[in-house]
């Protein structure tokens, strides 16, 4: 549509139609009522104007005219409100099988880490029709990841994650922007999202020479000492983290949350947050000790722990044991 009406951006994920229907749809929903309106000023502007020799005359309401209009506008709005949340919830709601990605936003640039190892910046390279899981956050102050040709916009936080996902459509190079200010050279601060035929993706992908990202986390996990305590093949001082990801923990306090990326991060650089129940809180603070690479190496690290070992990440899941005889009292990661 751009090509004869070139007041959209390209149009390249499977979102971006459903965006710029609603779009659509506001303004002529908008532009209806504003034509009703005028017309209505004017018409009885006009009818009802001062004539010399006739006196006005009271003219008492009619509370069902004012119902009518008041409700049917109402309803107008509210598929405003439906059809947008509707599009909302896909855009929070990343498929299950999502390819994931890191990304790391720091003034002025953006680090993108992908599974497999590869590290761009300011370069976001992906296939067509797959879909595409961002796990987003930032070294320094708030960013804001937005890609117009997707539709897609979230901002990029320090200390937590936050996540997008969308599935790219169409091969070619879309530009990214940050869209939240962020400093002096907050407008250099864009980059491209390269979308490429799935073949020539996969091509490019061999070039990588890094390890995978969760064998970095093995690596961080072994150095810093984290396998110590938790083991992955009995219960040690800290919780065993096999299989762990995405499901319910039982806390200390009684409550129960949800074993996702940002719990992991917590644990990691606040770990007496969230007590694990049966565990204590022994474990000290990696705030200020991991970098943001080693946590999202990390994260992919005990991420993997609880997927089906496949010939990529088989190996991964044996941990050098500590010492038998632990005690079993420990706390959260
Ligand atoms: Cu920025």
């Amino acid at each position: 549509m751009s090509k004869y009406l070139p007041l959209w951006p390209d149009s390249a994920s499977t979102m971006s139609g459903q965006v710029d229907a609603l779009y659509i749809y506001l303004l002529l929903v908008a532009g209806v009522m504003t034509t009703l309106i005028f017309i209505a000023v004017t018409v009885l502007a006009i009818k009802y104007r001062r004539k010399p020799g006739v006196e006005a005359h009271q003219i008492e309401g009619s509370t069902i005219l004012e119902i009518t209009w008041s409700i049917i506008p109402f309803g107008i709005m509210l598929t405003f409100f439906i059809w947008g949340a509707v599009i909302y919830f896909q855009e929070r709601t990343p498929p299950a099988d999502s390819t994931e990605v890191y990304v790391v936003a720091k003034q002025w640039m953006w680090k993108i880490e992908h599974m497999e190892g590869q590290r761009e910046i300011n370069e976001l390279h992906v296939p067509t029709g797959q879909d595409v899981k961002l796990i987003m956050t930032s070294q320094d102050v708030i960013h804001s990841f937005f890609v117009p040709a997707f539709r897609i916009k979230q901002d990029v936080l320090p200390g937590r994650y936050t996540t997008l996902w969308f599935k790219a459509t169409k091969p070619g190079v879309y530009h990214l922007f940050c869209a939240e200010y962020c400093g002096t050279m907050h407008s250099g601060m864009g980059g491209s999202i390269v979308v490429m035929e799935p073949q020539e993706y996969a091509q490019w992908m061999a070039g990588s020479s890094s390890p995978p990202l969760q064998e970095t986390g093995q690596q961080v996990f072994s150095s810093l000492g984290c396998s110590t305590c938790h083991r992955t093949d009995v219960q040690g001082r800290g919780p065993n983290l096999t299989g762990i990801y995405n499901k319910p923990v039982l806390l200390e306090d009684g409550r129960t949350v949800v074993a996702d990326e940002n719990y992991v991060r917590e644990s990691i650089l606040n770990p007496t947050a969230k007590i694990v129940s049966g565990f204590k809180p022994v474990m000290p603070t990696f705030q200020g000790i991991v970098s943001e690479e080693q946590l999202n190496a990390l994260v992919a690290y005990v991420k993997s722990l609880s997927q089906p070992p496949s010939p990529g990440t088989a190996g991964l899941q044996g941990q050098p044991s500590a010492p038998p005889g632990q005690p079993t009292n420990a706390q959260v990661q």
